[in-house]
């Protein structure tokens, strides 16, 4: 078994491999970014090095430094948890070149799935249905309209190298082929610098269902119970649970039977997971996709199995033997997963970082809380918004669910909107209850206004101006804390510098400049220099904590200077444009 794990991720994910370790008795190694000096995952490491700057594209996603961290701790293996460079194909290989054991599935396999149409074509060959659809790339309007003449309509238009729902349009009419077509076609440029995409049928209400699989070193494949992920919004996940309700026991033997076969077909090696989706029938289900990492919602088919996915993880890729097979796979109870986010559910979960409170885990019977964040703890602006995932398991669905809605009554977190709310009315809501729900109902059936007038509680005053400044030491990737007491009472406090307004307008060169209201990335440019705008006509998409967010001119006139370009990436303030 390894000595030495280093772990490329940060927050709750990295907690949990983190965990798997010590369970293991290996010693973690942490990377962190500089906003994360303080951060538990790079607390509790054994070791921990700084990889760079705030913004993900200077550490977590920074290869060489993840390489020189790792070379310089004397780890043997990388675990990329999820998201950052999880399903990178060309960190995999280099962390391979650089004599190391990557936890994951083979470079050629993750950049194999991660071409869809690639990955409908191993379903097909290994017997597993896809959705009607076209095995290549198309093109033109036309051999849309010829699809949609053979196949019908609604179509969905999807990006070749997609995921996350980038680059998916759904064609309701056939006047909508050409918009959406090169919509799609843009959106998969600027986020996958491939403008590839394929056609297929569109499903009106499915649910996605997804099975976790597992290679191991000795070429066979073992599947897991699924996880109902229908409950999601925008493409993000809410909620999880398993098994589905809407799964008979037939049809879960079919779809386990369907993702293993579809593995062992490409030669499948560590934890994966294959998407279904499932049709409003209940029994016809397709395959859609492959996800070639551990999953946020893993944890529910950990606790419906009693099978450690990140220790099995760890195992196969040290070319241990795993010690249980397809027949140790059971399924017992029912486990619920709510994803609690900073965002503001009332606020069409617009994204909400920034500095926690107090915080109140809840904990109890049948109750896990897989947490990244801690009391007076910060979520910073540049990631993900996911604070925790709370877990709960019953003998069966309705004790799960119970056991969730206490948990999330006992759940304090002061400071920041969280989801917790939409999580509470969501678990006592009849199509919650019933398990009646699919992809839609989120988004389309839900009524999310009452969620306005419940306010977040608010910090108590002096909170916020904890008198405990903190100050980390890297040495050799030893880490010193050096805790300062200061009496903010008496103490002088410099003035806080007025922020920018918000969207957009003044700040850095007059107010001809539109500057960036918040980091991220820029998405795609919706004009060009020596254009005339209007006041409030959107100028640019920049996306920022899994949000895209047009930004509008705060003038009219002509786009003198374009400042960025599609892919770059931008701090709060930055100057966009210049219109004038
Ligand atoms: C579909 C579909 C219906 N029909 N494909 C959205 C993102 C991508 N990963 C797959 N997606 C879908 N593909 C066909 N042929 C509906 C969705 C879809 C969806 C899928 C899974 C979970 C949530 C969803 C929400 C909206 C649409």
């Amino acid at each position: 078994m390894f000595k030495k794990v280093l772990i490329a991720n940060r927050g709750e994910i990295a907690l949990r491999i983190l965990r798997a370790c010590r369970d293991l008795d290996i010693s973690p190694i942490a990377i962190y970014s500089e906003l994360d000096a303080g951060a538990i995952h790079t607390r509790l490491a054994d070791e921990a090095y700084n990889v760079g700057g705030g913004p993900p594209s200077e550490s977590y996603l920074k290869i060489p430094a993840i390489l020189d961290a790792a070379r310089r701790a004397g780890a043997e293996a990388v675990h990329p948890g999820y998201g950052f460079l999880a399903e990178n194909a060309d960190f995999a290989r280099a962390v391979i070149e650089a004599g190391l054991t990557w936890i994951g599935p083979a470079p050629e396999i993750i950049a194999a799935m991660g071409d869809k149409t690639e990955a409908r074509r191993a379903a097909s060959d290994a017997g597993v249905a896809t959705v009607p659809g076209t095995p290549d790339p198309v093109t033109t309007a036309e051999e849309v309209s010829a699809f949609a003449d053979e196949h019908g309509i609604p179509l969905a238009i999807k990006a070749s190298a997609g995921g996350g729902g980038k680059g998916f349009r759904v064609v309701h009419s056939p006047d909508e082929i050409e918009d959406a077509l090169s919509g799609a076609a843009r959106e998969a440029s600027a986020y996958f610098s491939s403008p590839d995409v394929y056609l297929e049928r569109y499903l009106e209400r499915p649910r996605h269902i997804e099975v976790q699989v597992l290679g191991d070193s000795g070429g066979s494949v073992l599947s897991f119970p699924e996880r109902d992920c229908s409950l999601q919004r925008r493409h993000q996940k809410l909620i999880e649970e398993s098994p589905s309700p809407a799964l008979d026991p037939h049809v879960r033997e079919a779809i386990m039977e369907a993702a293993a076969r579809v593995s062992k077909q490409v030669g499948y090696r560590n934890a994966g997971t294959c998407e279904f989706l499932l049709d409003s029938d209940g029994s016809t289900f397709y395959f859609l996709e492959m996800n070639t990492r551990l999953q946020v919602e893993h944890p529910v088919t950990e606790l419906v199995t009693g099978i450690d996915l990140v220790k099995a993880q760890i195992f196969v890729a040290a070319g241990e033997p795993l010690g249980f097979d397809q027949g140790d796979i059971g399924l017992r109870g029912h486990a619920i997963e709510c994803r609690i986010n900073a965002e503001d559910p009332s606020k069409k979960f617009m994204p909400a970082p920034g500095k926690i409170g107090n915080l109140e885990e809840p904990s109890g019977p049948g109750v896990r809380v897989d947490s990244g964040v801690e009391a007076h703890g910060t979520i910073p602006q540049a990631y993900d918004p996911l604070m925790s995932k709370l877990i709960t398991f019953g003998a069966d669905r309705d004790e799960a669910r119970r056991r969730m809605l206490r948990a999330l009554g006992e759940y304090v977190v002061e400071g920041v909107k969280t989801t917790i709310p939409f999580h509470s009315m969501m678990l006592a809501d009849p199509r919650f209850i019933s398990g009646d729900y699919h992809t839609g109902t989120v988004e389309r059936e839900m009524d999310l206004e009452p969620l306005a007038s419940a306010p977040a509680p608010q910090p108590q005053p002096g909170d916020a101006e904890v008198a405990d400044r903190r100050f980390e030491l890297e040495l050799d990737g030893k880490r010193f804390a050096v805790h300062v007491r200061e009496d903010l009472e008496h103490a002088v406090r410099p003035r806080k510098p007025t922020p920018p307004e918000s969207a957009g307008a003044v700040a850095g060169g007059g107010s001809e400049a539109l500057t960036a209201p918040m980091q991220g990335t820029i998405v795609k440019l919706l004009v060009s220099q020596g254009d005339e705008v209007t006041v409030g006509q959107p100028i640019l998409v920049l996306e920022a904590m899994k949000m895209e967010n047009s930004i509008l001119s705060h003038t009219a006139g002509t786009v003198e200077e374009l400042k960025v370009e599609a892919g770059a990436a931008v701090d709060t303030g930055a100057i966009l444009a210049v219109i004038r």
